[in-house]
């Protein structure tokens, strides 16, 4: 299925429904008085953040989203039915700016809404207020008022949905290094894992389970290569999606299996990082020295950590799953997250 992370998207809520005009009449009365009820308000458009949206797919295929008008008022004081909001499901991690009143409007800077939470709201464009019934106009000088108001418009805009996937880690190598792998001995996420570069073509975010109810979130981006902070390969396109992360995963091809040196893989994911966004760079991040089971690997691990005796690195090898538990130890006792007492009851998900 295709992954959609930004879409344009025209919102507009309900009308509200018109004033009536009315007069009572009974059997018995033969000038009552104005009846006229009011019109029921429009149906809002409320955003909700859903676990199980994973992306922005579904707006791609219908970029409009509309609510009911209210229904009109009625003789006899009826008031108009007011109309159910229309809710979207979005992604955990959509982040709203408005855009104009025509598709191709320039985008607000500032968000309007970032849906971060589980089950989070976001009233996106409320509907709009019920005209009034004549009723309302009857005075000591008009007793037979025939003035009633139209409905009001409900809102509407056009505006940009973005998804940043939220994690508290983003693992980040080069095409090939083995994060997907990685992902899937840590998580029950399910990544495609294969030895050709960019297997993994949008994020993919799994659980890893940790003692005493905790657990972390891990995001798998595809692989960057050089030139990622300037739009070359998938990089760039998928980096925001690491921006919100608490800390980063270098994953490295210890072996220097294609060729390549992990000193110089590790230095240039530095700099692609620092480049795109220098909060990036500034991140909390430890090295996941991979494929170790494999010639080489020993001895470029030895002198990567010569070269760079300050960082915490974390030699393993994700296919043979050897080291796998440190890393889930580290994630552990550096980044940390409660499970909520709503997930507790309603125990594992499958
Ligand atoms: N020998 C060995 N091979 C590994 C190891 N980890 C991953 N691989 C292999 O390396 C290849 C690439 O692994 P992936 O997990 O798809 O790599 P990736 O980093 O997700 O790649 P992209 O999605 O393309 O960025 C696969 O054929 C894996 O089986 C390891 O520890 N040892
Ligand atoms: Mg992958």
């Amino acid at each position: 299925m295709k992954f959609v992370d930004q879409i344009r998207v025209h919102a507009k809520a309900g009308d509200g429904g018109n004033g009536c005009c009315s007069f009572r009449r009974e059997k018995f009365v033969p000038r009552g008085g104005p009846d006229g009820g009011d019109g029921g308000r429009g149906g809002d458009i409320i955003l909700v953040a859903d676990h199980d949206v994973d992306s922005l797919v579904a707006l791609f295929f219908e970029p409009l989203i509309r609510s009911k008008r209210g229904g009109h008022g009625k003789g006899k004081d009826k008031m108009g039915r007011s109309s159910e909001p229309t809710r979207v499901k979005v992604p955990i991690g959509t982040i709203v700016h408005r855009a104009g009143q025509t598709s191709h409007d320039e985008v607000e800077e500032e968000p309007i809404a970032d849906l971060s939470e589980p089950g989070q709201e976001f009233i996106l464009c409320k509907g709009g207020d019920g005209g009034k019934g004549n009723t309302h106009f009857k005075s000591s000088t008009n007793r037979v008022p025939r003035q009633v108001t139209k409905g009001y418009p409900g809102e509407e805009s056009w505006y940009l949905f973005e998804l940043r996937t939220i994690a508290d880690i983003g693992l980040v190598g080069y095409p090939n290094a083995g994060k997907s792998t990685l992902l899937q001995k840590i998580s029950a996420a399910r990544p495609k894992a294969a030895p050709y570069p960019f297997t993994t073509l949008h994020p993919i975010v799994g659980v890893v389970d940790l003692p005493d109810y905790h657990r972390a979130t891990v995001a798998d981006i595809p692989g960057l290569i050089e030139g990622a902070h300037d739009n070359r390969g998938l990089g760039h396109e998928f980096l925001r999606h690491i921006v919100r992360c608490k800390s980063l995963f270098f994953v490295l091809d210890m072996a220097g299996s294609e060729g390549r040196s992990p000193i110089d893989d590790y230095q240039s994911l530095r700099k692609e990082l620092r480049l795109y966004d220098p909060t990036l760079a500034a991140k909390p991040f430890c090295i996941i020295a991979n494929k170790m089971d494999l010639p080489g690997a020993e001895e470029n691990c030895k002198i990567f950590q010569e070269r760079f005796p300050k960082l915490t690195i974390i030699p393993i090898s994700a296919e043979t799953k050897t080291g796998v538990n440190t890393v889930i130890d580290y994630i552990a006792k550096n980044v940390l997250k409660p499970i909520s007492d709503e997930e507790l009851l309603v125990g594992p998900v499958e």
